[in-house]
């Protein structure tokens, strides 16, 4: 599969209007203290952003430039259906999926796939179902109680702006999303180096046996695994790749032009189409989208949701006092 965008994570058209949560109360401090918690200091520093080269050409993820960032925060793990569902309880956000009613799940997810035979072109693992959302990830009957650790999943690039925005942090953008990634190291593949099975461990959930139809879970999981799952990267982060994609704020289009000045905590393109989710999900695989390298990058509509889609949030400034985190931000 070398088409230009993911096509293992399918979109909604941008048709619906933006679902921020227009309620002016901000976060609890025990909300608060669970993202300060959740916070790790990411050094600032000189990244070669990007691949030597792409294995998708569309991706625009090649050749490598440098650029240069400076200290951020970043959270440990992508926020959890526990996190998530504090969020919902004192905002009263509904999320996009929740609007529209429906969101994409993955056929083996379903105990019946046959009941939802709507799906896009091309992609018939790909569900559309009606009353799947965040804490219904399967549609209606299911629920998060059994993965509260688990990353939240069926969130829209606007529920997960809606969340910083209520919190008081900001989602990451691409460039300081792929240098926490690499953990501090320089052109590996992966958050802790270049071997995809250091000693024969996994440590990351992607997709092992044949896609879409065979999943062997040699890594430990089928769908997602909990957050904080397999050991962190030099900067303290799990589950940078695989598990799920990770919108980032950045508008998708080229990587920051190279050159001197060298570009300084870049933010992405002033507009698009799709927004860029980086990381990759349980569902790569080498066979149809091997977009889970520490440089890989995909992109969808802002308004999309599926069950391999979530975000982690980010606080810029190495200096922000963190115990005191702007809270009333609008
Ligand atoms: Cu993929």
């Amino acid at each position: 599969m070398t088409s230009g965008s993911c096509s293992c994570a399918p979109g909604r058209p941008q048709t619906s209007l933006p679902t921020a949560a227009q309620s002016n109360t901000s976060a609890s401090a025990p909300l608060r203290a669970l993202l300060m918690d959740a916070m790790r200091p990411i050094p600032g520093g000189f990244l070669d952003m990007g691949a030597a080269r792409s294995r998708y050409a569309a991706d625009l993820d090649s050749p490598r430039r440098r650029i240069r960032l400076d200290p951020f925060h970043m959270m440990a793990t992508t926020v959890t259906n526990r996190v998530f569902a504090q969020f919902i309880g004192e905002s009263g956000h509904r999320t996009t999926a929740e609007v529209e009613g429906w969101s994409f799940v993955f056929h083996m997810a379903l105990p019946d796939p046959q009941r939802h035979p709507l799906h896009p072109p091309g992609t018939s693992w790909w569900r559309q179902v009606a009353g799947a959302d965040w804490a219904h990830p399967e549609g209606p009957g299911s629920d998060v109680s059994d993965r509260m650790d688990h990353p939240v999943v069926h969130v829209s690039w606007h529920d997960a702006m809606a969340f910083a925005r209520f919190t008081g942090t900001s989602l990451p953008s691409e460039a300081q999303w792929e240098w926490a990634a690499r953990g501090g190291l320089r052109h590996m593949k992966f958050p802790w180096g270049n071997d995809p099975t250091p000693k024969g461990q996994h440590r990351h959930n992607i997709w092992q046996g044949q896609f879409p139809h065979h999943n062997s879970a040699e890594d430990g999981h089928i769908g997602t695994a909990p957050a904080g799952s397999y050991p962190p990267n030099g900067f303290s982060l799990h589950n940078m790749t695989g598990n799920v994609w990770e919108w980032v704020a950045d508008w998708f289009g080229p990587l920051p032009s190279p050159g001197h000045p060298l570009p300084h905590n870049p933010s992405g393109p002033t507009q698009g189409q799709a927004r860029v989710m980086r990381g990759g999900s349980h569902l790569c695989h080498d066979s149809y989208c091997s977009r889970y390298f520490v440089h890989s990058r995909s992109h969808n509509t802002p308004d999309s949701s599926t069950g391999h889609i979530g975000f982690r949030l980010a606080l810029s400034g190495a200096d922000q006092p963190l115990p005191g985190l702007r809270a009333e931000t609008p």
